[in-house]
């Protein structure tokens, strides 16, 4: 089956927010961020934005009929700025106008003036200042500490990792329109409606059941919606309270990009011990995220990088202290692997400095030191169904990884401009929310007297196919063909309460919940198909393409349509809800211990790399990889997530740059300066699919969305081994990403010392 979206979006019939006729009388909102990084407001002068003409309203802090007051874990941000800004495009106030123009160009002239203060951009120096978010945590099993006298080699090394902008195609907006009765209808382009809804109610001051939230699908989130949606969303409700009228509000990329906050930067220390014979005895790790200037998310992104600061080693003795560290930047957020990329570079890199000191391949320890079946993590969780070892095998072997070293090796004794380099990435990565409670769902299956079957849930398309896998997995419960089925919006009126459609794990929640309801509704037609045909073995029935079956028979004169329709005659029910828990999860914050994950998902990729070490240009000449799929329920979908996450872990640890100034300011602010990977950047992919039936995932599936961004940690591995290929002797950072620019950095270090022992010409 294809992506159930494919053909609406080909022929550009697929609706986002912005493209729904706009009702009767709709307005226009702008929003006015704070100019500088962090300073006391002295005023906010509105008199010259709105006497231009087509405005109608600057709404500030003051308006606010409930709580200025938003933050998913910790309520720490306002969503107006009082008294004092944090960050640069902090929003400060919105200007309501006739048209986008008008209210752009209006809140340009709102003059917001501040009281400087000190500025924190660098993770390092927030946490000597003792600038946190919560407190620091740390994992830990073994006794590191003791651990070092037993080691042979033991290596320190720093990194230093950049964020990463979501680039969703469609930026941040949303639509609020005034219904009956003080209600308001929202349509926003959210992973989380039922968290814009909340967060709504609390600003408006009014009870959930007057807000509405609807999202038909979004233009990409990428964890950049799971929270940051929400202000855009209660920005336009609040001016939907206040003037009574339909609102928007869409984000020009200029201002979503320096407004929103983005993947976390990390910098960190390790400490790596090991055996002469390769054997990781100790490991020990200090984590600084830059969280930005409020919690937003991070303290879940710091503990989903404590959960994967091992990635898929097993190392007996391992410490990995983590710490969200405030800084003057925008909130960063969720995106795709939510902190778990940002520890496994670190774990990936300790192993590059140990391989260096030991002079062994990298690949020899990382094998060496795979998890094995039945192995603990360090957070008290057994590896079950391991297949660390599994994929890198298969992976070494199908891709016959000895061959692929073999003509590197000879490439590069034949090239002196070019060389080549090799990299093998395997990835372990936990599916389920880790705050354990957000591990449910629900399903609302209507069947229409006509057949026809209409399936909300929480979950929200994105563009990674939720939608389809619903659809086939409904079609599957209820044996008939998908063609019949329907994927509603995603209201909050149909489905309270949902968790976002995040962390991997919307079609394994919301796929479980649609099995249980479809199954509610095969009871009451097996026990109909029982007394109109005189049978007491109701169980024996089933459907198999739209026909009944019964021990595996057809049955004649039955066909899906006639039961519906005697099933409505009689009075029986065409509709179910149903709720779903994903089984056996537990976590203990005091104690750091327990099963926090349903599952893992593993994988290995073999990544061939070329640089130009003249130009420090390079071409990521092929990814190879091995798969943990699970029963694929929609293959296509599937090989979509793959080659899509790979593409943008690959952007992350090689092109993407995203720098700030002392300032605070986003210095990578646009398309012209931030390079995300193109068409052209996509290497050639061979995918192989481990295929071994998932316990807890829907018909056996396994989550796909996140796992693979990791493998583009491969990518900078590989360009190091090409780097290490034209200087055997060089002595290279562990910083991403790893540009072209970097590339020459790294092998030319006394040029740029040079360069920067040289005075710097006045500006
Ligand atoms: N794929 C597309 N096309 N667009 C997206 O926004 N988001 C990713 C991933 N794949 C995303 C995507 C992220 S961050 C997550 S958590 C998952 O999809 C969410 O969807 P799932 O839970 O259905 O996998
Ligand atoms: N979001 C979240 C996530 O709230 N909790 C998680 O554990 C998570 N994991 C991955 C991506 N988003
Ligand atoms: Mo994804 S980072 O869980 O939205």
């Amino acid at each position: 089956m294809k992506h159930y979206d494919a053909e609406w979006h080909v022929r550009g019939d697929s609706e986002y927010v912005d493209d729904v006729a706009a009702p009767a009388g709709m307005l226009h909102a702008a929003v006015v961020g704070s100019p500088v990084a962090h300073g006391t407001i002295r005023s906010i002068d509105s008199a010259s934005a709105l006497a231009m003409p087509g405005v109608v309203a600057v709404i500030t802090a003051d308006d606010i009929p409930g709580k200025n007051q938003l933050g998913p874990i910790i309520q720490d941000e306002t969503l107006l700025a009082v008294d004092e800004v944090h960050y640069i495009g902090q929003p400060t106030a919105l200007v309501v106008a006739e048209t986008v123009e008008a209210a752009r160009l209006a809140a340009s002239e709102v003059d917001v003036s501040c009281d400087e203060l000190d500025v924190i951009v660098d993770p390092r120096v927030a946490h000597e200042s003792g600038h946190f978010i919560d407190t620091p945590r740390t994992f830990s099993m073994g006794d590191v500490d003791a651990a070092w006298a037993e080691c042979d080699h033991v290596i320190e090394g720093q990194c230093e990792i950049a964020g990463q902008e979501h680039l969703y195609l469609e930026t941040q907006r949303a639509r609020a329109v005034p219904t009956e009765a003080e209600r308001i209808c929202v349509y926003s382009s959210t992973q989380g409606p039922y968290a814009v809804q909340t967060a709504i109610a609390t600003v408006l001051g009014v009870p959930s059941h007057r807000i509405e939230v609807d999202v038909r699908r979004l233009g990409g989130g990428f964890g950049g919606k799971e929270d940051q949606a929400t202000p855009w969303a209660v920005l336009v409700a609040l001016a939907t309270y206040l003037l009574d009228v339909p609102v928007q509000l869409v984000l020009h990329r200029l201002d979503d990009m320096r407004m929103t906050g983005k993947r976390h930067p990390y910098a960190a220390d390790f400490k790596i011990g090991l055996k002469s014979d390769g054997t990781i005895l100790a490991y020990d790790a200090r984590l600084y995220q830059n969280s930005g200037a409020a919690a937003d998310l991070s303290t879940a992104v710091l503990e989903r990088s404590l959960f994967h600061g091992t990635n898929a080693y097993s190392i007996p003795n391992t410490r990995v202290y983590a710490a969200c560290c405030r800084t003057n930047l925008h909130p960063h957020t969720a995106f795709r692997g939510f902190g778990g990329p940002q520890s496994m570079f670190v774990i990936e890199s300790a192993i590059a400095a140990a391989a260096d000191e030991l002079k062994v391949s990298r690949e020899e320890l990382q094998y060496q030191n795979l998890l094995s079946e039945g192995d603990l993590f360090p957070y008290g969780q057994q590896a079950e169904e391991c297949h660390a070892r599994r994929t890198w095998e298969d992976a070494v072997q199908s891709f016959d990884f000895a061959d692929a070293r073999a003509g590197v090796d000879a490439f590069n004794a034949h090239n002196e401009t070019l060389k080549r380099g090799l990299a093998v990435m395997p990835i372990c990565f936990g599916i389920a929310f880790t705050k354990t409670f957000l591990n449910q769902a629900s399903a609302l299956v209507h069947i229409y007297t006509d057949g026809s079957v209409s399936l909300s849930t929480g979950g929200v398309e994105m563009g990674q196919g939720v939608n389809s896998k619903l659809i086939g997995i409904a079609a599957k419960a209820f044996g008939i063909s998908a063609s019949r089925i329907r994927v509603e919006s995603t209201n909050t009126t149909r489905i309270a309460n949902m968790s976002p459609s995040a962390a991997s794990a919307t079609t394994d929640l919301n796929g479980n919940a649609t099995i249980l309801a479809a199954n509610e509704i095969l009871t009451r037609f097996r026990n109909l198909l029982g007394r109109e045909l005189g049978i007491h073995e109701v169980d024996a029935f089933e459907f198999v393409e739209g026909q009944v079956h019964f021990r595996g028979k057809p049955v004649e004169g039955w066909d899906w349509e006639r039961v519906v329709g005697t099933a409505y005659v009689n009075r029986i029910g065409l509709s179910a809800h149903a709720f779903y828990a994903t089984p056996n999860l537990n976590f203990d914050v005091n104690e750091e211990k327990g099963r926090p994950f349903a599952y893992h998902v593993y994988g290995t990729a073999i990544v061939e790399s070329e640089i130009d070490v003249l130009r420090g240009t390079y071409d990521i000449r092929s990814v190879k990889i091995v798969h943990d799929l699970g029963r694929p329920i929609n293959e296509i979908v599937d090989i979509g997530q793959v080659e899509g996450g790979l593409a943008q872990g690959t952007g992350w640890m090689t092109l993407e740059e995203l720098a700030y100034g002392d300032d605070g300011r986003l210095l990578s602010g646009a398309l012209s300066t931030y390079k995300a990977p193109d068409v052209y950047c996509t290497p050639e992919v061979e995918l192989e699919f481990l295929t071994d039936e998932s316990p807890t995932g829907p018909y056996g599936s396994k989550a796909v969305g996140e796992p693979p961004l990791m493998y583009g940690i491969g990518a900078y591995f590989s360009l190091r081994d090409a780097l290490r290929a034209a200087r055997p002797d060089g002595v290279f950072s562990f910083d991403a990403p790893m540009t072209p620019e970097r590339v020459l950095m790294q092998l030319y270090p006394e040029v740029v010392k040079e360069w920067t022992a040289q005075p710097r010409a006045a500006e």
